[in-house]
């Protein structure tokens, strides 16, 4: 028989930036694979705030959506006891390995990446250099931790394969120091839509309100988001190219029911795009109330959620701290004893 404390479990990693209440395209794209992967994996998750200011942010915004973030990645059934749950900010070790790290990256890599151009265009009166090296500290925050596997949607697929060309780099030019991490992209869910224009990906930072649904939306105005959802003309339920307003909401509601898009063709056929908006909007309230109804009592133990976080901090800077050592010692940095 195998003895089951000798199979070293694979490490995830992820993070979420705090620019706001998460929504269901982050959900279904990245935090609900996480809460997943976390059941039998060795993880890592946390809030990407150092990320958070590349774009200019309100002080007192920034602190309070950090708090209520880390309160829904309990909520959603992260447990802090067999996880870390972090805050990047808090383990200064993402910057330093950040800072090393922008001097194996070429500034052409860089430029080449499609946030960054898309950034870029939509904050034109704010090119920073952080929004440039964005990668860069995002491939710290995953080589850190040695993580094997990082689960995200699919534009984050590109900052994962700068990621692993700085770490094969590195590992090249020295010897094996970083794991070489994969990204995990789910099937369902990898690109949720707007619902108010399903060629663009669901957004956090759209500003129209009705285009995204929040985690923390209450049921009637899910329900009235999505019955305003836009579709198409053919009226038949069916997943099919052009029609991806229905596209999207048939992922949503496979996402959230586990139906195939097979067995939910079947089940509206000969109904309208009414009873099958009010069938989506009727799943994602019932994936979503547990979250919400743990998020309720979550969010005024102050106590208890800032407990975690220091744990978390200092769990995650144990093992930062090794790997950080490590490159120091490789680039050549001088060594004292401490
Ligand atoms: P912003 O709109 O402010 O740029 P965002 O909504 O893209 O933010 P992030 O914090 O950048 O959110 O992303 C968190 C995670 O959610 C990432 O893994 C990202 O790939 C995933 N994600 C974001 N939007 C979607 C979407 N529409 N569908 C699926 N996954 C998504
Ligand atoms: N850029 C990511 C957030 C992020 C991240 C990470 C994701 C920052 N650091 C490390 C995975 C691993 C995004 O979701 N937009």
């Amino acid at each position: 028989m195998e003895n089951n404390a000798t199979v070293k479990k694979d490490r995830v990693l992820s993070l979420i930036q705090p620019t706001s209440v998460p929504t269901l395209g982050n959900y279904l794209g990245a935090l609900k694979n996480w809460k997943e992967m976390s059941e039998d994996n060795d993880c890592l998750f946390g809030l990407a705030d150092l990320h958070a200011i590349t774009v200019r942010q309100e002080p007192a915004k920034l602190r309070k959506l950090s708090y209520e973030m880390y309160a829904l990645l309990l909520s959603i059934g992260l447990d802090p006891d067999k996880n870390i749950i972090f805050t990047q900010s808090h383990v200064p070790e993402h910057s330093q390995l950040g800072w090393i790290l922008n001097c194996y990256t070429q500034f052409g890599e860089a430029s080449r990446m499609t946030q960054f151009k898309d950034k870029s265009a939509k904050h034109a009166d704010n090119v920073n250099v952080g929004l440039f090296a964005y990668p860069t500290l995002m491939a710290a925050d995953i080589l850190l931790y040695q993580a094997d596997y990082v689960p995200v949607g699919i534009d984050q697929k590109q900052h994962l394969e700068l990621t692993r060309d700085i770490a094969e780099r590195f590992n090249g030019a020295y010897s094996p120091t970083f794991t070489v991490p994969k990204p995990y992209i789910g099937k369902a869910g990898a690109k949720v839509m707007s619902l108010q224009d399903p060629t663009k990906k669901m957004s956090k930072s759209d500003p129209n309100p009705k285009a995204s649904v929040s985690l923390l939306d209450k049921p009637e105005d899910i329900m009235k988001k999505f019955k305003s959802a836009v579709t198409d003309s053919e009226a038949k339920v069916r997943y099919a190219e052009g029609k991806d307003g229905i596209n999207n909401l048939m992922s949503i509601y496979s996402c959230c029911t586990g139906l195939s898009y097979e067995e939910i063709e079947r089940d509206f056929d000969g109904k309208g795009y009414g009873d099958f908006k009010t069938a989506v909007a009727e799943s994602v309230i019932e994936e979503l109330r547990p979250i919400q109804d743990k998020y309720s009592q979550l969010i005024n133990d102050k106590a208890y959620l800032e407990q975690c976080a220091a744990d978390g901090a200092e769990k995650a800077r144990r093992i930062a701290r090794k790997t950080l050592d490590k490159v120091m010692r490789k680039v050549g940095f001088w060594q004292i004893k401490k």
